[in-house]
């Protein structure tokens, strides 16, 4: 029978076909294969035995969150509590350019800003949006909704952002814990424990836990400055250009010209060094 992963708890693993969940446990030879079934794999099981015998290749896969074959994912950003960050942002953003999942930018907690500083983050959001990626406000529910069909969406950002907060607004019916973020980044804790996979507005979503670091090690240069796709834009000298420390480079340009948010590039000379001290 073919199915696919909904929730992993421990070695449980969640397989949902033809409207019903079969709890199911991996076989051994995953992994030998270093294979580690993700939340949102399709996969072919055993329905008798409950065991788990292939899984179907990907579409795509992220590893922060922990998921696989997704279209976009919204990265839940809120602006106070926890404390808006361009960088964050940013590296989000990487994550999924690499894995050539659409980003959604969401903000969140606008509400707690008085109206100067809910237009300062805007405009920095208007640049973004320059870039080509959708913006949203976790007030604009139609909007959101509107993404959703025939797409499968992560929902992605910091703990206590508000991720499970929008999904329930979505859907009341959904009725996902949310927690009271004093508590939960006094405890280090995190709301939402597990990823799963839900149906919604003919798409799905996945609802995953918060995270408190992100980890570039497995990256290459190339790939970190692909990400920033700003960058092609400007036709540097060199083809194969870093845009660090080359002479007539065209982003290096375009960022003293005020062309290029420099934020973003801060995070990207942060991100290549956190690269090169990996390796
Ligand atoms: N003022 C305000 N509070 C919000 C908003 N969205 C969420 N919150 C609050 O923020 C807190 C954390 O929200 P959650 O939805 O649990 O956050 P989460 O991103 O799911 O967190 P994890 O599951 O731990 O990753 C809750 O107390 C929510 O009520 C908002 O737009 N404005
Ligand atoms: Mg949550
Ligand atoms: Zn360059």
């Amino acid at each position: 029978m073919q199915g696919q992963i909904v929730k992993i708890i421990s070695d449980l693993h969640f397989v949902k076909a033809n409207d019903t969940v079969y709890e199911c446990k991996c076989r051994g030879k995953f992994r030998n294969q270093k294979i580690i079934p993700l939340v949102g794999d399709e996969v072919l099981f055993d329905e008798k035995e409950k065991w788990i015998t292939e899984i179907l290749p990907r579409k795509n896969e992220l590893l922060r969150p922990p998921v696989a074959n997704i279209d976009q994912g919204f990265i839940i950003t809120s602006v106070k509590h926890p404390q808006f960050s361009c960088n964050l942002l940013d590296k989000l953003i990487v994550l999924m350019e690499r894995s050539k999942v659409v980003p959604i930018l969401c903000l969140t907690k606008m509400d707690l800003l008085s109206p100067e500083e809910q237009k300062e983050i805007r405009t920095i959001l208007k640049y973004y949006h320059h870039l080509g990626y959708t913006v949203l406000e976790n007030t604009e529910i139609d909007a959101i909704k509107a993404k959703f069909k025939g797409k499968t969406s992560v929902f992605t950002g910091q703990t206590g952002a508000g991720k499970s907060t929008l999904l329930n607004r979505l859907d009341p019916n959904l009725s996902l814990k949310t927690g009271e973020i004093s508590l939960a980044l006094g405890r280090g804790r995190h709301t939402t424990r597990h990823v799963e996979l839900i149906a919604l507005f003919g798409g799905k979503v996945l609802d995953t836990p918060g995270f408190s670091a992100l980890d570039f090690s497995g990256y290459s240069k190339e790939e970190i400055r692909d990400a920033f796709i700003e960058f092609k834009k400007y036709p540097c000298k060199y083809q194969d250009c870093m845009h660090l420390k080359e002479d007539h480079c065209a982003v290096k340009e375009a960022l003293q010209e005020g062309k290029i948010l420099p934020s973003r590039y801060e995070t990207y000379q942060k991100l290549i060094q956190e690269v090169e001290v990996s390796k």
